[in-house]
């Protein structure tokens, strides 16, 4: 019987940036949440900008594990693994994200629109959005027009944001929207939406504010809004 080699261990810390950026695509890929951890952290000590983290080792990798999922190469089970890790990077980087220190310059509620789990991307949006110093109320997922129309009433936000990730859910936004034409409360609120099956065309359609690809987008379009808001006030 022939002897297995055993397996050689990798010291995340002996890697070069580079090396270490695409061992935490492979360790995302595998859904080693700790290691994502480590390497989350040992970037940061080398003095990586927080999104530069999130964006060339995070996201990044998660698009490989889209890729894959897409092409059935990976399953859910896998990916979930996989969203976790991600998700233990995230927390590290979150509160380095909304380090502004300023006052907040507006509200915003969000969640991602009912039938639809997928967080990742507007967890996020929320992230940049805190970071741009908005004060956030996170509805989470699997979120309904009552949800949705409790938390505007609750919150009073300058803008509402609305994320998903299914063809077979993206529909939901304007179900919201319309709801709040019938109650006339459209003009109370501007709506931002996005998500990977949404553009531009589909955001006009429903009647929303503005569509934004990423999250970078998402709270620069906030800014913008609420600027061109009070401008006009
Ligand atoms: Co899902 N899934 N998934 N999934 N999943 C997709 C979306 C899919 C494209 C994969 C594929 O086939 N290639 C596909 C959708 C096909 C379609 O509708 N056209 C799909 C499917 C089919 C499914 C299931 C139906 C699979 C099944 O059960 N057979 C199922 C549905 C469950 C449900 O929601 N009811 C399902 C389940 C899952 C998991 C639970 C396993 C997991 C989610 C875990 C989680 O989120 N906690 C998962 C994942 C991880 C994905 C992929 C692989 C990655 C999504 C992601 O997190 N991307 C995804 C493939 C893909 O998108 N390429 C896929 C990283 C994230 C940073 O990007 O979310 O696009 P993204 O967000 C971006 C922008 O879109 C934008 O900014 C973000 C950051 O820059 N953005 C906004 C997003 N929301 C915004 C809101 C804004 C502004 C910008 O303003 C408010």
């Amino acid at each position: 019987m022939a002897d297995e080699l055993p397996e050689e261990e990798i010291i995340l810390a002996d890697l070069s940036d580079e090396d270490l950026a695409a061992q935490m695509h492979d360790d995302l890929y595998d859904g080693l949440a700790d290691e994502i951890v480590e390497g989350t952290d040992i970037l940061l000590e080398r003095g990586w900008d927080p999104s530069r983290v999130l964006n060339e080792a995070l996201v990044a990798g998660m698009r490989i594990v889209g890729i894959d999922f897409r092409d059935g190469i990976l399953f859910v089970p896998e990916v979930l693994l996989a969203a976790n890790a991600m998700k233990a990077g995230m927390a590290i980087l979150r509160p380095l994200l909304a380090e502004t220190g300023a006052q907040p310059i507006g509200k915003v509620v969000i969640g991602t629109v009912k039938g639809d789990i997928h967080d990742i991307g507007k967890n996020l949006v929320g992230m940049m959005l805190e970071g741009a110093g908005f004060e956030v109320f996170d509805l989470g997922i699997n979120t309904d027009v009552e949800q949705f129309l409790a938390a505007l009433d609750e919150h009073k936000p300058d803008l509402l944001g609305m994320s998903a990730l299914l063809t077979t859910t993206m529909p939901y936004m304007k179900v919201v929207i319309d709801t709040l034409i019938e109650k006339s409360l459209r003009e109370e609120y501007m709506i931002i939406v996005g998500g990977a099956p949404l553009n531009e065309e589909f955001s006009e359609a429903i009647g929303a504010d503005a569509y934004c690809r990423d999250a970078a987008v998402a709270a620069e379009t906030a800014g913008r809004l609420i600027a061109e808001r009070r401008a006009a006030a």
